[in-house]
């Protein structure tokens, strides 16, 4: 297994819209374990292939105390949608901010898991508030969309301001010769 690469806000590789997968492969299957590696480790509680700049529809999470109950999902939707519910949430690809969002309370989703077996779950709470990330993330979308222009305005100077500090420290961390 692995440890892969998340891409980060504003990267324009995070607004492509993900594949239906047509067959669920042993291929699948490895990225999906390489997620929820790369999930764990972050430590996060959901991942979108998106994330990891591979453009189809397959999310994993996992939104349990124990950290022991993965769940994969394969070309998701979301069959019905009930009440709504504010939650304050995070990304993984938006480091550092964390900013209230209102979705659906509670949603019925359909799904293929990782031997391409169809199920439908009904589900409230962290977990469809969670789903429902994942799922814009399969969209392009990120949560900072639903935040005011001004929010994400500043989001966008504090992340390049983070980048520009960045590459600085790295470089300082260069033998001179290669700076
Ligand atoms: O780790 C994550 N935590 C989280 C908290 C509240 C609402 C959504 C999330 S998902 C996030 C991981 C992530 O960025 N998935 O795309
Ligand atoms: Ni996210």
């Amino acid at each position: 297994m692995a440890v892969l690469k998340i891409i980060e806000y504003p990267d324009p590789r995070l607004r492509i819209k993900a594949q239906p997968v047509t067959a669920v492969t042993a291929e699948h299957r490895l990225l999906a374990d390489n997620m929820l590696e790369t999930m764990y480790a972050a430590p996060g509680i959901g991942l979108a292939a998106t994330q990891v700049d591979r453009h189809i529809r397959l999310l994993v999470l996992d939104v349990s105390e124990t950290r022991d109950q993965p769940w994969c999902f394969i070309n998701p939707e979301i069959l019905s949608r009930e009440g709504s519910d504010i939650c304050e949430e995070g990304c993984l690809s938006v480091p550092g901010v964390n900013e209230p969002v209102e979705r659906a309370a509670r949603i019925r989703v359909r799904a293929l898991d990782r031997d391409g077996k169809s199920f439908e779950l009904d589900a409230e709470g962290l977990l469809a508030v969670c789903i429902q990330h994942e799922m814009d993330h399969l969209e392009g979308k990120l949560f900072v969309d639903y935040l005011s222009e001004l929010k994400r305005s500043r989001l966008k100077k504090r992340a390049a301001k983070a980048r520009r500090k960045d590459s600085v420290e790295s470089s300082r961390h260069q033998p001179e010769a290669v700076r």
